[in-house]
């Protein structure tokens, strides 16, 4: 008798374990934390221009977007960029205005910014060798937008079209590399210039939103000069909270 009661009340305490193990597993899942991790990999040499001048590839603050459903709500290749904001982020580096305007798109969950390079005090863009870092929380379904600017060019940012899943089909979330998923844009705001040189580009333009304008839609770069592959300067990585 006593040990069938002994053996119940261990069967009833491992039942109650395993409720409570399967209980937290799913709430963890629910809402659970991810560090992004866009990291300059690029050669501190930097690039040589046609004129012989050096410049270093460099990323400007940026914009992410958690986002559930369809649709990008921080860009959309083949539309215009006009009254996005889209302009202050690919030609000034400067994302506020477009996180204002996503946040009206359906199925946005949460929108940020990533201004302060890891290790610095202020905002500022990411040189070789330095990370942007930052934390959110996401659950099942959704997927991650992000949009920086290429720093050494008028009109250019870095974008993943397609959301970026943070969680599989079986509800495991996403752990690894996915530079490979992102592209080099032009916002058709600005004019291109060579990379590096051109005096409206942010690095030397006198002023934000300096440069001729254009009336482009935004889509793949194709201005005859010549850019570093997306995966020989950047490393995007995603990395849940243990
Ligand atoms: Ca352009
Ligand atoms: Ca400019």
């Amino acid at each position: 008798m006593k040990a069938r009661k002994i053996s119940m009340v261990l069967a009833a305490v491992i039942a109650i374990a395993a409720f409570s193990f399967t209980t937290l597993g799913q709430t963890s899942r629910k809402g659970m934390k991810f560090k992004v991790r866009i990291e300059n990999i690029s050669n501190a040499d930097g690039f040589t221009a046609s004129n012989g001048m050096k410049w270093p590839f460099a990323i400007s603050p940026g914009a992410y977007s958690i986002h559930r459903g369809s649709g990008n709500p921080l860009f959309k290749v083949g539309a215009y960029a006009g009254g996005t904001g889209l302009a202050a982020q690919a030609e000034d580096g400067i994302p506020e205005m477009l996180i204002l305007r996503a946040s009206n798109h359906a199925g946005v969950l949460t929108n940020g910014t990533f201004k302060n390079p890891v290790g610095a005090s202020m905002p500022g863009p990411v040189t070789p060798g330095a990370a942007f870092e930052f934390e959110v929380m996401a659950s099942p379904g959704a997927h991650l937008f992000l949009t920086f600017m290429f720093g050494q060019s008028n009109d250019l940012f870095f974008g993943n079209e397609n959301g970026i899943d943070l969680f599989d089909k079986e509800g495991m979330p996403l752990n690894g590399d996915v530079t490979s998923q992102f592209g080099l844009w032009d916002a058709g705001t600005e004019v291109n210039e060579e990379p590096g040189v051109g005096l409206n580009q942010a690095p030397r333009q006198k002023t934000p939103n300096t440069g001729m304008s254009e009336k482009k839609k935004v889509g793949p770069v194709k201005d005859g000069f010549t850019y570093p592959a997306t995966t020989d300067v950047l490393r995007i990585t995603i990395t849940p909270s243990a």
